[in-house]
């Protein structure tokens, strides 16, 4: 394929309600969308960054700069083999992943159209639905969060998670428990702990969460395996799992059991294909995470979370209208009767496309580059 140009949207597309993680509150998802012209194709990416570096290092800026300024010189008017040529192309690219996955994902849109072939086969997907859990954030009251408990519950979704802070934990679990004892639950801790908290998490122990989502620093890996070794829940690496390697190190030194893979925070999919397996073969089970993506991403999601791996624990990939009122696909995600996503392939007609006009709704700037 033939890169004949690359456009940049900056969309804001307000959220139904604040989502409130230990690092920000979110009212709103500001994000860009890059759009890859090949030949006559056009294949959409969603670059998960924020308005600033809250998650991780980069942010919209960066990831702006990066994709005009390093990534486009690049890729424009040259032949690209396919996603893979293109990772090789921009290896010399040091970090800035969600930048690198944002192009890679819009080139393996335009890699299926002229394979004629779904994302799913392509990654090498089995499975036809996907279940689907959810992320909810902090609440001014224990009774608020119990109240957005109850709604998702009944809307379904196979697994309630909670974002966590240091004041707002052990209390709201022994709420949340003393409610319901059975659910599958589940905590984000979005890097707000240290080591010294190592009691408090001995203490979540008597809670039965399935996993604790990211409780140390997000570069970290050393600490964790210290801390997993002291608790008998699995420790759930996310912020910290950036690439293979990454995975393999945490792996050996025992830093977590289970791992979220976010194809973005890996630089794109062909890496986050390769952490699948290599869990596979340790028997590490793993599920796709989320980042509040609007309707393009969350399709792409859809169909990594297809892959054999995934058969344990239940996505981060909510219907649309679990954030937004509006969204930029037709139809939006909507969730199954049995709170599952029908995977998209060449035979279950299920097909989502891009709705330009609800992207200059929501568009506050574009960026062409040729
Ligand atoms: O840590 O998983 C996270 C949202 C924004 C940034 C980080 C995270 C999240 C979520 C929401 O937990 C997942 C989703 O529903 O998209
Ligand atoms: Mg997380």
């Amino acid at each position: 394929m033939i890169i004949d140009r690359i456009d940049i949207l900056h969309l804001k597309n307000p959220f139904l309600h604040p989502f409130e993680t230990s690092f920000t509150r979110f009212v709103e998802r500001d994000v860009l969308i890059i759009k890859v012209f090949s030949e006559g194709l056009v294949g959409y990416g969603e670059c998960k960054a924020f308005y600033g570096p809250l998650y991780n290092p980069e942010d919209n800026g960066t990831c702006f700069h990066i994709i005009k300024n390093i990534i486009a010189p690049v890729i424009l008017h040259q032949e690209i083999r396919d996603p893979a040529d293109y990772m090789k192309k921009i290896s010399f690219i040091r970090g800035n992943r969600l930048a690198i996955a944002a192009v890679e994902n819009a080139l393996w849109e335009i890699h299926a159209q002229r394979e004629g072939k779904s994302l799913k086969t392509l990654l090498g997907g089995t499975q036809n639905e996907v279940k689907v859990g959810v992320s909810l954030g902090i609440e001014p009251t224990v009774t608020a969060l119990l109240g957005k408990i109850e709604k998702y519950l009944a809307e379904g979704y196979h697994r309630t998670k909670i974002k966590i802070k240091p004041g707002w934990d052990i209390e709201v679990l022994r709420e949340i428990r003393r409610h319901y004892p059975d659910i599958t639950l589940t905590v984000d801790a979005n890097s707000d702990y240290t080591l010294a908290d190592i009691d408090l998490f001995r203490a979540m122990d008597e809670f039965n969460l399935q996993y604790i989502e990211q409780p140390l620093a997000e570069d970290d890996i050393i600490d964790h395996a210290v801390l997993q070794k002291a608790i008998k829940t699995p420790i759930c690496l996310d912020e910290s799992i950036v690439s293979y390697d990454m995975a393999r190190h945490a792996i050996e030194l025992g830093s977590c059991k289970v791992i979220n893979i976010k194809s973005s925070r890996c630089g794109g999919l062909c890496e986050s294909v390769r952490i699948h397996d290599l869990c596979m073969q340790h028997n590490i089970p793993i599920w796709v995470g989320g980042m509040t993506e609007t309707g393009i991403g969350r399709v792409q999601n859809i169909s990594f979370a297809s892959l054999p791996n995934f058969t344990l624990l239940a996505h981060d990939i909510a219907a649309s209208n679990r954030y937004f009122k509006d969204d930029i696909t037709i139809p939006h995600v909507n969730i199954t009767d049995r709170c599952t996503l029908i995977v998209p392939d060449e035979t279950n007609g299920v097909k989502y496309e891009v709705d330009e006009q609800a992207m200059e709704r929501m568009l506050v700037g574009r960026e062409v580059i040729k």
